[in-house]
């Protein structure tokens, strides 16, 4: 890479750290727990941020959050547009192209949200194993899916993805059998990258492990 692409890209990582940095701040003031989803395309991120939603909801299986959702994608808002039934405040973020999500892009995103009135802000990043690790978007916690289908060596491909993450979620746990998933190996895999991170397995298909996995991201009293 030569020295002025080194440079810009520098330059703009610098940029999004100090807009995450203000971000982070105004989350913390309103007492908002911010979820960064990230993973590869179709590993499940908006399959299982819908189950959490509607869990939320009045009603719903899960704790009495007020949850809502940003989503990102190249183009289309479909996934805004599924997540939506779920009855949660979503907004979809169109990147045109650009292959993660940047802290502006969630500002001028939260425009006419009280953030006060949200517990628990959902964001699903680009479907994208290396760009959007780069990105801080002011969140308090960040979640790294991995599809059973996707195959065991992606924490080893793909180590900074794992290396950032707080918490690791397995997905699509209903297919592992077909898949012939070998979960040891493939959590000695993670392990090599991020020894100490906790992991859940989950199936949004089953519903396994979802009540788990909403205990883990419910703010603790104090951060509300
Ligand atoms: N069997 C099974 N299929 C699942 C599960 N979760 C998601 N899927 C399927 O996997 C496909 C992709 O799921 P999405 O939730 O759209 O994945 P995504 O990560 O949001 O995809 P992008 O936003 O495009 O990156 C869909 O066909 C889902 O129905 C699961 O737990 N089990
Ligand atoms: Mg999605």
């Amino acid at each position: 890479m030569s020295s002025r692409i080194v440079e810009l890209r520098k330059g703009l990582l610098e940029r999004n750290d100090l807009s995450a940095q203000l971000l982070r701040e105004r989350f913390a003031q309103a007492g908002t727990q911010v979820v960064n989803l990230l993973s590869s395309p179709g590993s499940g991120k908006t399959t299982l941020l819908h189950r959490m939603l509607e869990a939320c909801q009045p009603g719903g299986s899960g704790p009495r959050l007020r949850a809502a959702a940003l989503v990102g994608d190249c183009a289309t808002d479909n996934d805004a547009r599924r997540l939506a039934e779920s009855g949660a405040p979503v907004r979809q973020i169109v990147t045109e192209g650009c292959c993660h999500l940047e802290a502006d892009m969630v500002s001028s995103h939260l425009e006419g949200w009280d953030l006060e009135q949200i517990d628990l802000l959902f964001v699903e990043n680009v479907g994208n194993l290396v760009c959007p690790a780069d990105y801080d978007l002011g969140e308090s916690l960040r979640m790294v899916l991995l599809a059973v289908t996707e195959g065991e060596d992606k924490p080893l491909k793909y180590p900074q993805m794992f290396h950032t993450a707080d918490l690791v979620v397995l997905t699509k746990l209903d297919l592992a059998g077909p898949a012939g998933f070998d979960q040891e190996l493939a959590l000695g895999n993670l392990r090599a990258v991020r020894p100490d991170v906790q992991v859940l397995l989950t199936s949004a298909r089953t519903g396994a492990g979802i009540p788990e996995l909403l205990t883990v991201l419910t703010p603790q009293p104090n951060q509300r």
